[in-house]
């Protein structure tokens, strides 16, 4: 079995709901939840000019392989209502692959841990209530210590 963090957003529609929606479709995906964190209104980062988000973080426990992973969760956001999005733009839902255990990993449609986690207060406060002191694979940074940098800043 594996642990991985992923990361939730929307910034459309009811966003409290999508992001509910979600989990119990990761659910039923035979994906266990172990921990949700709470949910928080964040401004939008990367292009201002949209909605305020909600996101949130989970942990979940699973024996599905990353790609995997991601098929099921990009299934689950089209089932949601998820179309067509520009970059950074607005969104029913979205779903991010944070972290998958220790794994470093990067190909053409994935890479793990998520590459702009260490610049998004809206990913590192939810998962600095679920998991402190997880650290990056590759910089060693517990997310408790990313977040203060980036507070810091
Ligand atoms: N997602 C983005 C771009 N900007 N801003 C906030 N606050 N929350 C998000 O989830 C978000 C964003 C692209 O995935
Ligand atoms: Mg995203
Ligand atoms: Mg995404």
């Amino acid at each position: 079995m594996s642990t991985a963090y992923i990361g939730i957003g929307s910034n459309i529609g009811n966003r409290e709901d999508n992001c509910q929606k979600a989990i119990k479709l990761i659910e039923k995906n035979g994906i266990a939840v172990r921990k949700q964190s709470s949910m928080y209104e964040t401004e939008p980062w990367g292009i201002k000019d949209q909605p305020k988000f909600i996101n949130m973080a989970i942990d979940v426990e699973t024996d599905k392989k990353p790609e995997e992973l991601l098929r099921i969760l990009k299934e689950i956001e089209k089932e949601i209502g998820r179309t067509e999005t520009t970059k950074w733009g607005p969104r029913v839902i979205d779903l991010d692959i944070l972290f998958y255990d220790d794994l470093i990993l990067k190909t053409d449609n994935l890479e793990i841990p998520h590459p702009l986690m260490h610049e998004r207060d809206f990913v590192l406060k939810p998962l600095s209530e679920i998991a402190p002191d997880k650290r990056h694979p590759v910089t060693g940074k517990t997310v408790k210590k990313m977040l203060n940098q980036l507070s810091a800043q």
